[in-house]
């Protein structure tokens, strides 16, 4: 029997040195690479509560598929509503190649103790959420995820690039119903503005709280996982949803919203932040139901998972 000889030992010095290296020059760190602790777990939080916010964020819409108001609307629905569970899947499979299964992250999920987007504990009152949700919901996700197409971990770019391509076509038919609403009797414009006065603020919360207040941002830049910060983002979405909101005909509910020439954007108004972190800790609206509605159809699934595992295994005995 041939005796290996001892494994020199590792210096982790160097290997942190080829790391920093690598997100130095803006290449791509790859799930065999070495990578430090903290930059492994920051991104499983993050791409978790990004998987956990897709597969979450089909609830809302979901419960408007029986009600469309035409076929032509409701296969549009469907297929929207089918795109964010393949967006959950990529990112869960980002996920796992940083060592954690979805079993794992889909228990936390439905445990409380990951988080999903703030947006998604909001209720839909009428059929122009549907609209507003594509608009300006599928809008903030697309200002927070194109500059994720470049972030240091190759998997999660490179997933971002799909979504994001769906994502745009997931506004432009918000866009396209919210304009159809506008064109049509004084009573569905009140229902597209009551709808876009509901989802104007939880819409900009979406980006994180103010970078004073971001405890992760700041390393986050760093390793090249978030390329632009929080407040950034925000402005960004502002100033995109103005011309769109002047082109549909709604009115964003913000009266502090004005150009600012010397800057070159607009200024806004502050989201009620004390809001933001009542829903992020579990005290919004719908947050007790949509855990519980995913609880229920993770359970109701076991069945399911069982049968693949199954036959996974007979497929194996027999090759
Ligand atoms: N909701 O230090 P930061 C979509 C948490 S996808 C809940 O600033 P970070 C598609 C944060 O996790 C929408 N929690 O954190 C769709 C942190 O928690 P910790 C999801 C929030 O990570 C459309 C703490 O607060 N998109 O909509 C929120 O640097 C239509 C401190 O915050 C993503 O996940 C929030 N809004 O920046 C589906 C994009 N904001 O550490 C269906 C990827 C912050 O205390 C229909 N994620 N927190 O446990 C990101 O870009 C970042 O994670 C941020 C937060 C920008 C969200």
């Amino acid at each position: 029997m041939t005796v290996l000889p001892p494994a020199p030992p590792v210096d982790e010095s160097e290997l942190l040195a080829g790391f920093d290296a690598t997100i130095a020059r803006n290449d791509r760190i790859e799930p065999r690479d070495w990578m430090p602790e903290r930059y492994r777990s920051t991104l499983v939080r993050q791409i978790a509560q990004h998987a956990h916010s897709e597969i979450i964020g089909m609830q809302p819409e979901g419960s408007w598929i029986a009600r469309a108001p035409s076929l032509r609307r409701k296969a549009t629905l469907l297929a929207k509503v089918q795109d964010e569970a393949g967006h959950g899947l990529y990112l869960y499979s980002a996920c796992e190649t940083l060592g954690v299964s979805r079993q794992e992250l889909t228990e936390k999920l439905v445990a409380g103790t990951q988080k999903y987007s703030s947006i998604f504990n909001y209720p839909t009152l009428s059929y122009a959420d549907v609209g507003t949700i594509g608009w300006l919901v599928d809008g903030a996700a697309i200002c927070n995820q194109v500059p994720l197409c470049r972030t240091s971990f190759g998997p999660y770019g490179r997933a971002m690039i799909r979504v994001c391509k769906e994502e745009s076509f997931h506004q432009r038919q918000g866009f396209e119903l919210l304009s159809t609403m506008m064109r049509g009797t004084d009573a569905q414009r009140a229902m597209v503005q009551e709808s876009v006065d509901r989802f104007w603020w939880p819409a900009l919360m979406m980006f994180g709280p103010p970078d004073a207040d971001s405890p992760n941002t700041e390393q986050s830049m760093a390793w090249g996982i978030k390329r632009d910060t929080n407040d950034e983002l925000r402005q960004k979405f502002v100033d995109m949803s103005v011309p769109q909101a002047a082109a549909l005909g709604v009115t964003l509910p913000d009266p502090g919203l004005v150009w600012n020439e010397s800057k070159g954007g607009h200024d806004f108004g502050q989201p009620d932040w004390d809001e933001f972190y009542a829903v992020v800790k579990g005290s919004g609206p719908c947050n007790a139901q949509r855990t519980a509605h995913r609880r229920r159809a993770h359970e109701e699934g076991a069945w399911v998972r069982d049968a693949a595992t199954a036959f996974a295994r007979s497929q194996q005995e027999v090759s």
